[in-house]
């Protein structure tokens, strides 16, 4: 039977409107994408500061770990395998699990926990959004505390609020503590009375941490993550600090500081609008986070250089001729697609 050419018109523009209205009520999470990553638990030494080095349980053979960028509502596929002689998960630091909670990451109770040379399939969807992160938790208070089993997972909302639209620079900072006598004793260690000697910005400490290399104008967003053990206070010199959002979930009512505590597991978005230029130091305000063992200045210090400052003319300036390594605050991976991505200022070297 041949059609009318004139009902073919009509059906074909029927199924237009049809086509479009539907999309238009389809829910956005219709696009939502499945990210399929690997990693592994390595055995790894990585160094501190100077001749300080630890060994640790390493993701990717880097601490912190590789950044996990995603978009909310994406169904993410993480297969994790133990190339170390003890036992680990990974447990998705702020994700609501809604519907998997065997995926939680929490051994003996979601999960039996991943065996030497056994790979586990985490199978999860990213919700909600925000600065996120993900930790071994397997006896944490030595693998998360001291053994660098730790990184950034980033979930960009499906819709930003203003002020993330704004941001032209963006950088995460995990802060951690470390007990130098455990330093070579992998399986041991993270016990009563333990005390910390070396503390670390995105696992190095002072001089050996970076500058933040920023210009006047910059939006600059800093995401604050508490890795370890300990409580910071992180100050940041020169600007006043809009805290926007706190564990990944925007503040109805934003708070302008200029020192921020922040605990174990906790994260802060905080704005730094770029308009003072100059070097401003950056630091944690507990004192004892600021040595390297027995020796004070080290620890948890790096600085805001403001290129419109040349640093090499500043004769008193100890970073004047720093070799500054690029991404060591995710800053040029958080600019590429989304993904996980490794990061080379972060790799240590095989454990011998
Ligand atoms: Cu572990």
């Amino acid at each position: 039977m041949v059609m009318n050419p004139y009902r073919l018109r009509k059906r074909l523009f029927a199924f237009i409107l049809a086509a479009s209205a539907g999309l238009c009520v389809l829910d956005s999470s219709a696009w939502a994408e499945t990210r399929k990553f690997s990693m592994t638990i390595e055995d790894t030494v990585v160094t501190l500061v100077d001749k300080q080095t630890f060994r640790t349980f390493s993701f990717n053979g880097q601490t912190p770990g590789p950044l996990l960028h995603v978009t909310e509502g994406d169904d993410l596929e993480v297969a994790v395998e133990n190339q170390t002689t003890l036992p680990h998960t990974i447990h998705w630091h702020g994700m609501l699990q809604r519907g998997t909670w065997k995926m939680d990451g929490v051994p003996d109770a979601t999960q039996p926990a991943i065996a030497p040379g056994e790979t586990f399939t985490y199978r999860f969807k990213a919700e909600p959004s925000g600065t996120m992160w993900y930790h071994c938790h397997v006896n944490v208070n030595e693998h998360v505390a001291m053994r660098g089993m730790w990184g950034p997972l980033i979930v960009d909302p499906k819709t930003p609020p203003a002020i993330e639209k704004e941001v032209t620079k963006d950088y995460i900072m995990m802060f951690s503590s470390w007990v130098s006598s455990w330093s070579q004793k992998p399986g041991q260690g993270g016990i009563p009375g333990d005390e910390a000697d070396y503390f670390t910005l995105n696992g190095k400490a002072f001089p050996d941490t970076q500058p933040l290399r920023i210009k006047q104008g910059d939006v600059v967003r800093i995401r604050l993550i508490g890795a370890g053990d300990e409580l910071h206070s992180i100050h940041i010199h020169g600007h006043l600090l809009e805290v926007y959002a706190k564990d990944g979930r925007p503040l109805p009512n934003p708070i302008m500081v200029d020192t921020i505590l922040l605990g174990p597991g906790e994260r802060y978005d905080l704005i730094l609008r770029a308009d003072n230029p100059g070097i401003w130091m950056v630091h944690d305000h507990i004192d004892r986070h600021t040595v390297n063992g027995k020796s004070p200045m080290g620890g948890i210090m790096t600085t805001i250089e403001y290129e419109e400052i040349p640093v090499k003319d500043q004769a008193f300036y100890s970073w004047k001729n720093k070799n500054f390594v690029p991404d060591f605050f995710y800053e040029e991976s958080l600019k590429k697609p989304l993904g996980m991505h490794e990061s080379a200022a972060f790799k240590g070297v095989p454990a011998p």
